[in-house]
């Protein structure tokens, strides 16, 4: 029996994940096992499921996470296929479950399918978020080719640069992905070191990219995450394809961005 069986906010949130996974492939984003998504589902835990008892060993994290004390994440497998788990999220992706010393975790549920290589980053985000008392639950990673492109021009890597550019393109950007998009210099996959990065960001961006490898996003659920990427790659196509018509594209102006921000409220 899966662990969705009769929970049905928890299997709505996994099949909005397993939704977006379909987008991610679609969209060309998700090559082979390329991204990953984990989502904190703390929320949705009844008693049952804090009493199950693991299907792994005890796994280390590699460092400690005060805040995910007794939480509760679903996580794409590592090596797994986005397009796979589209449909079949519970056998592409676990819910695990982080241990009281706050530096392990177990598998709970449904199959003992490995989380993601990169959950030293995801993790780390959930817990920052969780320290700064955000309702943020969903953490995506993925390949926006648009994107990362621009990522191999150095210009685009000074800070602000890309976001003032996308957001110039239509107003759509300006207004959902009002906290624009940070830069984070290349360091390796699944690494520490592009964990502490993606963190310091994340005070000041919900959106970054890790530079020639892809977007990492924050959102209160996935959906948004999603679409704040999706409006960022909107944007760069916008940009490509003026480029490749022959001409540099004019932008909105810095004025008219501004009165986007002040009749909408928007951040920043
Ligand atoms: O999970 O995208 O960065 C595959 C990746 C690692
Ligand atoms: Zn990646």
């Amino acid at each position: 029996m899966s662990i969705l069986g009769n929970r049905f906010e928890l299997e709505k949130q996994i099949g909005e994940v397993a939704e977006v996974a379909g987008y991610l492939w679609q969209k060309g984003w998700a090559e082979r096992n390329g991204g990953n998504i984990t989502l904190n589902i703390t929320d949705t835990v009844d008693d049952e499921i804090r009493k199950m008892s693991a299907i792994s060993d005890i796994v280390p994290i590699g460092r400690k996470l005060p805040h995910l004390k007794g939480a509760y994440f679903f996580c794409k497998g590592t090596n797994m296929r986005m397009r796979d788990l589209a449909r079949r999220p519970m056998e592409n992706g676990s819910v695990i479950r982080i241990l009281d010393d706050c530096s392990h975790y177990v598998i709970i549920a449904d199959r003992p399918v490995k989380p993601t290589s990169e959950l030293a980053s995801h993790l780390s985000m959930h817990n920052y978020l969780i320290g700064k008392g955000s309702d943020y639950k969903a953490v995506l990673h993925t390949h926006p080719t648009d994107l990362i492109a621009m990522t191999h021009h150095p210009a685009f890597l000074e800070k602000d640069v890309l976001t003032y550019l996308l957001w110039s393109m239509i107003p759509e950007t300006r207004a959902f992905c009002p906290r624009g998009l940070g830069i984070i210099p290349y360091a390796l996959p699944s690494s520490f070191d592009l964990a502490d990065a993606t963190i310091r960001e994340l005070d000041e961006y919900d959106v970054v990219m890790w530079e020639k490898h892809g977007v990492c996003a924050v959102g209160e659920n996935i959906m948004e995450a999603f679409d704040k990427v999706d409006t960022l790659s909107k944007s760069a196509q916008i940009y490509l394809t003026a480029q490749s018509m022959g001409f540099e594209p004019q932008g909105m102006s810095r004025e008219q961005m501004d009165e986007l921000r002040i009749a909408f409220n928007l951040p920043k």
